[in-house]
């Protein structure tokens, strides 16, 4: 996204180690000829692409929109039926193109009109996906998944969402439409069937990312008693504690306002309009926003200012508005919200993402060790693989996502969601910042009779296997502190 948020130094050399670790194991998988070199090929350019992330949420939650706002283009179709009914894939890429895939796995080029827009000939029930590449720097460390919502107008769109995101049939898999986080947009609040598709989804907190959308309009909205965005702010922050088994935080975002400044539709023909508002009292305004014949501005433009900025950009923009477009972008993106998604998108979902990437490879790693005539020699790769210390956090990361799977509740699952996103070992730890080495090696020592103690008696495969892993982990936090 932005250029002005790079990751966190740390996490970015934890994604360089993993990812060096991983390629080692696919030139050592090539090495063994015949086809493992087409299989090392086939792995490793998911290993070289940025991660996926897919926006889900109901229909009109205003996942397009926000889709819109990240890319910096009006791309993502938020009226068209056609477009808006089918899963998109937003990837860097030059030329500008789009192409079609359907449920056969063939690709085919479709023609863009009018500069940016995706038109569709084809009957939506047919496709599988969009591919959509677009020549932009916000697209370089993340791909971003739009699909057509849940429990929508027609059941075929929550199966084509599940087929493309869940049930991974052949040619939707080979075409890698499998996502690696999320961003799961609500307003007001999500409803159970919401949480469980999300569950499905096999994310874990850690790369998945709330929005509670349309916060311009919460509560009472733009012309209620509170401030929409502030009250959404004071509803947000209860619904992450909430929905802590499900994502890692929850952002209020107004997406439109984003949408609005990101895509360059503000002109300043539009500011000068709305200058004209800037001393207009709360009855001339209910005027403006409900007459047929607005006094001020004329109907014609009153509905565009609406359609750009909603309610509450109309109310609160016409304040800056005299000195410009410009001025009117900077109010709308910092009362959007937006920033704080870019930089959560670009930090903590973009790093276990990552780690859900190098998951998956391994997955297939694995997968061919079990299947594959060479397996003795793939296993013997798998293995130092799996031992090399750079994969620590990718194993941590498996655990965790067994658990949620097996026994959500567990106290291992807050133990393994600390160890995983904790930045220093105090912090991994849960001890005091200033904790000295001694210290910290004591600390780990204790967990690692702890959790020795406990991996006697566990209840699942899932809990024998995170506890192995925490084990692991604090052996050697033990003897590196
Ligand atoms: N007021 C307001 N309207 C929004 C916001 N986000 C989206 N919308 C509107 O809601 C409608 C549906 O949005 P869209 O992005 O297409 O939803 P999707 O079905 O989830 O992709 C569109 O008319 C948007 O303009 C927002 O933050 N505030
Ligand atoms: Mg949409």
């Amino acid at each position: 996204m932005s250029t002005s948020y790079p990751p966190n130094p740390a996490q970015f050399d934890r994604q360089q180690a993993v990812r060096t670790a991983l390629d080692r194991g696919l030139h050592s998988l090539a090495g063994l000829g015949g086809d493992l070199v087409d299989h090392a090929n086939r792995i490793g350019a998911i290993l070289w692409s940025p991660p996926r992330v897919v926006i889900v949420g109901r229909l009109k939650a205003g996942k397009s929109t926000l889709v819109n706002a990240l890319i910096g283009a009006p791309v993502a179709e938020t009226a068209a039926l056609e477009a808006t009914n089918v899963v998109t894939v937003y990837q860097a890429g030059a030329p500008s193109r789009a192409e079609l895939v359907d449920l056969d796995g063939e690709h085919r080029p479709i023609p863009l009109t009018a500069g940016t827009s995706v038109s569709l000939d084809a009957d939506a029930a047919d496709i599988a996906y969009v591919h959509r590449h677009l020549p932009t720097q916000a697209l370089a460390n993340l791909t971003l998944v739009d699909t057509p919502g849940l429990a929508t107008l027609t059941v075929e769109n929550e199966n084509r969402t599940r087929a493309a995101l869940i049930d991974g049939f052949a040619q939707t898999r080979a075409a890698s439409v499998d996502a690696d986080g999320a961003v799961f947009l609500f307003d007001s609040a999500p409803r159970a069937d919401e949480i469980e598709f999300l569950r499905e989804l096999g994310f874990t907190p850690l790369n998945t990312l709330g929005v509670l959308s349309r916060a311009d309009s919460f509560g009472e909205g733009a012309l209620g008693q509170r401030n929409p965005i502030e009250h959404a702010h004071t509803h947000a922050q209860k619904l992450a504690q909430r929905l802590a088994q499900s994502v890692a935080t929850v952002v209020p975002v107004a997406g439109l306002l984003a949408e609005s400044s990101h895509t360059g539709q503000v002109s300043e023909a539009d500011a000068i309009a709305l200058h004209t508002l800037a001393s207009a009292n709360t009855l001339e305004l209910m005027d403006l926003l409900e007459s047929e014949s607005p006094e001020q501005l004329g109907p014609v433009m009153r509905d565009r200012l609406l359609d750009l900025l909603g309610e509450y950009g109309v109310l609160g923009a016409r304040t800056v508005a005299g000195q410009g477009a410009h001025a009117v972008n900077q109010w709308l993106t910092e009362h959007s919200g937006i920033t704080q998604v870019k930089h959560l998108l670009e930090s903590a979902l973009q790093d276990f993402a990552a780690l859900h990437r190098a998951d998956r490879i391994l997955a297939e790693l694995d997968l061919l060790a079990v299947n594959h005539p060479a397996r003795e020699h793939i296993r013997t790769i798998t293995d130092w693989v799996r031992n090399d210390p750079a994969m620590h956090p990718v194993l941590l990361y498996r655990a965790l996502r067994g658990m949620l799977l097996a026994d959500p509740h567990a106290p291992v699952v807050t133990e393994l969601t600390r160890l995983l996103s904790g930045r220093t070992d105090a912090e991994r730890l849960g001890v005091h910042p200033e904790t000295s080495p001694s210290q910290l090696a004591h600390h780990a020592g204790e967990r690692l009779v702890h959790v020795q103690r406990q991996a006697i008696s566990t209840r699942t495969a899932a809990e024998d296997a995170a506890l192995a892993e925490l084990v692991r982990t604090y052996t050697s936090m033990r003897r590196q502190a």
